[in-house]
């Protein structure tokens, strides 16, 4: 896969890219990311990409001409069509099934804004999508760029290896992830759930099944309500609510007696 980022920051995108799984996949070719900076394709001497809004107010926007020249040489750089995809807070949320189908994809093109944006115009005419990561304002679209690289890059096939595998993350199934423990078996901080040890790895995979369906309903409910929860899967949850009432009324209880 080939993702194209533009940016007036290329070096940071580059560093984020080079770290790690992603990283490694660069190196093994599986992932391509190129950079591409507007200010290259300014045509004044001061290389200016931005300016003043009109209808007034603060905050620049980027300009349409630098842009449109940077997309059209990067466009042309491979002949692959390029899926333009756009990183603001206004954009659809990146969800785990968005960076799915985007994996799938060949070719993807990244275009980060500074300041208050890019021009109006420029995204109707450029951009087939428009994405954010969550209900915040970063001071530019690098970092959600940084992202979205490092989410679809370690789904491409031989990014990961066997242990790391992409089955078994959160969101793989649309649950959180279960707790993980390691090294050693009794601590000061507490010790490994008993079934861990078991060697029963049907007793194992249930135990695991039940926390991630029971951390979901604590934590994330509105992830269970999108979501049809199969006969067995309903029996496991049920299991981890009564486990769960019990285990708060003996908290009160311990908090009263002392
Ligand atoms: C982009 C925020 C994607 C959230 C871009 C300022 C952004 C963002 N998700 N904020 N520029």
């Amino acid at each position: 896969m080939r993702i194209d980022v533009v940016t007036l920051f290329p070096d940071f995108v580059r560093q984020c890219a080079a770290v790690g799984v992603v990283g490694r996949a660069q190196q093994r070719e599986l992932l391509q990311v190129e950079t591409w900076n507007p200010r290259d394709y300014t045509t004044d001497r001061h290389r200016t990409v931005d300016s003043s809004s009109y209808g007034g107010g603060p905050g620049m926007v980027m300009l349409i001409q630098p842009l449109r020249a940077t997309l059209e040489v990067m466009r042309n750089a491979a002949p692959e069509p390029v899926h333009v995809i756009y990183l603001s807070p206004q954009g659809a949320r990146l969800t785990q099934g968005r960076v799915e189908a985007l994996a799938k994809r060949p070719r993807i093109a990244l275009l980060c804004g500074r300041y208050e944006g890019v021009d109006e115009r420029l995204l109707t005419h450029e951009v087939d999508e428009e994405l954010s990561i969550g209900d915040y304002v970063l001071s530019g679209g690098e970092l959600a760029a940084a992202v979205i690289i490092d989410a679809v890059g370690r789904l491409q096939d031989g990014a990961l290896n066997d242990a790391q595998s992409a089955e078994q993350d959160s969101f793989s199934d649309g649950l959180l992830d279960c707790p993980h423990y390691a090294k050693p078996v009794h601590d000061a901080l507490g010790s490994v759930p008993e079934v861990l040890l078991s060697g029963d790895h049907a007793a194992i995979a249930r135990w695991r099944q039940k926390q991630s369906l029971g951390r979901t309903w604590l934590r994330r409910p509105e992830l269970l309500s999108q979501r049809a929860l199969d006969a067995q899967s309903r029996a496991l949850l049920d299991e981890f609510r009564r486990e769960h009432v019990q285990y708060e009324q003996k908290r009160q209880n311990d908090a009263v007696d002392d």
